[in-house]
């Protein structure tokens, strides 16, 4: 019965597709396709319509094209808040299509398959070839779970004590797990490499030690962090004063020790030390930060640099090769050498509309350029958070700086990450109307 009621929706959102297809997409010849609906893919689809509206020139519905398969988006940032047992998970995604403008942006429910940029064009995984006047890349990055032995198994027993902030499906578990835990040893990991929000894996660390302490169970639960990267945080002022927190409040710090293999039968995790040794360590609860890396898809095509990122010009976001000047990226795909964040898409995304509009006008880049600002708000207990913000070269760019030490954790900015920035988000950023430090106020480039 249960088959059947499935296979009659699942038919029926095929149908679905193919008459929004159909209806709303007959052309292999596009203006701007968007390659990713994800945080960026939204807020630049929407800015990039606005922004030819403004010039007097609105675009029609099929000129900005998104290809993304997803039924659902997500807002990631959230899934930390629902593994420390403040919101339920399903706060955080919303159906797809219920955030895009069908009069003004079409979505084709696939993704791509393959690159030609030497004659903008694109193949989706139905085959279909389409072309374009310009390409953006917003498509997000791989989580590569099967990268380490034994955690995909470990992380669907719900009895096995290991679990991840770094899914939409093991994000709940990170709660039952942390909730359930009276006695013994809680480790905490973080991989050495490029991951999205490179805060996260302490911030729900901190949460779990948080509430270990208001319920009496701190002087029962060791609590250790183990990161394949050198120090606490990259940005040194924040570094210094979260290895501050971490030592007054007892928790163990092993650097450059890199999650490899676990044995959840015998509750044992395998990590590789900067000399290659390896040292293995009990646990009685294991958070993991899976290692990540490019989609494949995008591997394996010509836009990328040597590491798989999209090469894009880290000023102007167009493409670093000037025979593939119609394309552009931003956020976890692209090569931008900052931290991966959803604060990171509300500068970045401006800069690229700009560039874009400019080019697809002029046939070169506006003056608009993007100085690498990011931020990671870190969770450090109930109540509390230290707003770390910072550019290039590592250097702090702070909004409250006139008002606070950002890297003393206060109450005001734990109320932004908790309750302001996801309703900010829905509301501003995906329909293209929040611009983060600057608010609603569009950063004007002369
Ligand atoms: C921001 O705009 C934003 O998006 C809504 C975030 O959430 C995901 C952030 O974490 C940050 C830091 C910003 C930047 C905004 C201000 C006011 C500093």
């Amino acid at each position: 019965m249960l088959a059947t009621r499935k296979l009659a929706r699942f038919s029926r959102l095929q149908l679905n597709r193919s008459v929004r297809w159909a209806s709303t997409f007959e052309k292999d010849k596009c203006k701007i396709v968007v390659v990713g609906g994800g945080s960026g893919g939204l807020s630049v689809a929407h800015q990039i319509s606005d922004r030819f509206r403004r010039a007097g020139k609105a675009l029609n519905k099929d000129d900005i094209v998104i290809l993304d398969a997803a039924d659902y988006h997500y807002y990631q940032p959230g899934w930390t808040l629902v593994g420390a047992g403040l919101r339920p998970k399903t706060a955080f995604r919303r159906p797809f299509d219920s955030l895009i403008p069908s009069d003004r942006i079409t979505h084709i429910s696939e993704n791509v398959k393959l690159f030609s940029p030497t004659s903008s064009s694109i193949t989706t995984t139905s085959g279909r070839s389409l072309t374009y006047e310009a390409l953006v890349l917003s498509a997000g990055l791989k989580i590569d779970w099967n990268a380490i032995p034994g955690l995909s198994k470990a992380l669907a027993d719900p009895t096995s004590g290991v679990s991840s902030i770094y899914s939409y499906d093991t994000c709940d578990k990170v709660w039952n797990d942390i909730e359930a835990l009276r006695t013994g040893q809680a480790i905490f990991t973080q991989p050495a490499g490029i991951i999205k929000c490179a805060g996260a894996p302490q911030k729900i660390m901190w949460m779990a030690w948080d509430r270990y302490m208001q319920t009496k169970r701190g002087d029962k639960i060791k609590i250790d962090f183990f990161t394949g990267m050198p120090t606490m945080f990259s940005v040194k002022k924040y570094s210094d004063a979260l290895n501050n927190l971490r030592v007054d409040r007892g928790v163990g710090g092993h650097f450059q020790h890199n999650l490899v293999s676990i044995a959840p039968a015998d509750r044992k995790a395998t990590f590789k030390k900067a000399d290659q040794s390896t040292v293995d360590v009990d646990f009685t609860l294991l958070h993991v930060t899976p290692p990540m890396g490019p989609h494949d898809f995008l591997k394996s095509s010509p836009i990328v640099d040597a590491a798989g990122w999209v090469d894009v010009d880290k000023s102007t976001l167009r493409h670093a090769k000037p025979e593939f000047g119609n394309i552009f990226a931003l956020g976890d795909c692209s090569s931008l050498p900052t931290s991966k964040t959803a604060a990171a898409i509300t500068s970045q995304a401006p800069v690229l509309t700009e560039n874009l509009f400019s080019v697809l006008e002029t046939g070169k880049v506006s003056s608009a350029i993007y100085d690498g600002y990011t931020s990671c708000p870190l969770l450090t207990g109930y109540d509390q958070l230290m707003l770390a913000e910072f550019k290039y070269g590592l250097e702090p760019k702070e909004t409250f700086s006139w008002m606070f030490n950002q890297a003393k954790p206060n109450r005001l900015f734990y109320h932004l990450k908790k309750d302001f920035f996801p309703w900010v988000y829905w509301r501003m950023m995906i329909t293209g109307k929040w611009f983060g430090p600057s608010a609603v106020a569009r950063p004007k480039f002369s």
